[in-house]
């Protein structure tokens, strides 16, 4: 297993759209291993392939308050089928927009069909954090952020920091 760097905004590579897995094989496996442990050191709740650079179709979560109990989640090619009209309120993060943070309004709850880790077609209904978080990870195989829905100012703002704290990195 290997910790990968995380992609942050602005960056054209978290913009494009994720490629379907076409077989769950040793490499997938090998990239979700990566991608669990890569989001574990970043503290995350959830990670894309996309934001270590690999345009595929895959998400992990654990969603686990107890570092002692892992709660792996591994998803390739989820599809959301049904979604709640009602939606609910969460402060959202993202490991590729460091250190920001927004309410987000998205559907309450979801049911997702996906293949797991051995590649078997599974489903679930997922409500609260879990839906939030899904929905947000579903977002990044479209190449969207969770800024994209903030007003143009906001997202501007958070965008020029950001590019400000970029060009500080490589300056000190
Ligand atoms: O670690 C994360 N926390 C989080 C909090 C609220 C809603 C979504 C998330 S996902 C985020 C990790 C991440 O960037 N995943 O893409
Ligand atoms: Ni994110």
């Amino acid at each position: 297993m290997a910790i990968k760097t995380i992609l942050t905004e602005p960056n054209k590579a978290l913009r494009q759209i994720s490629k379907p897995v076409i077989q769950v094989g040793k490499s997938e496996q090998k990239l979700m291993d990566d991608m669990l442990e890569t989001m574990y050191a970043a503290n995350g709740i959830g990670l894309a392939a996309i934001q270590i650079g690999i345009p595929k179709r895959i998400i992990v979560m654990d969603l686990s308050k107890d570092e002692n109990k892992k709660e792996p989640r591994y998803f390739v090619n989820p599809v959301i089928k049904n979604k709640n009209e009602i939606n609910s309120t969460y402060e959202e993060g993202c490991l590729s927009v460091p250190d920001q943070f927004a309410e987000i309004d998205r559907p309450k709850e979801c049911e997702v069909e996906y293949l797991d880790y051995n590649g078997k077609k599974s489903f679930l209904k997922a409500e609260g954090l879990l839906a939030t978080c899904i929905q947000h990870e579903m977002d990044h195989l479209e190449g969207i952020l969770f800024i994209d829905y903030l007003s143009k100012l906001k997202k501007s703002m958070i965008i020029k920091k950001l590019s400000k704290n970029k060009l500080r990195r490589i300056v000190v």
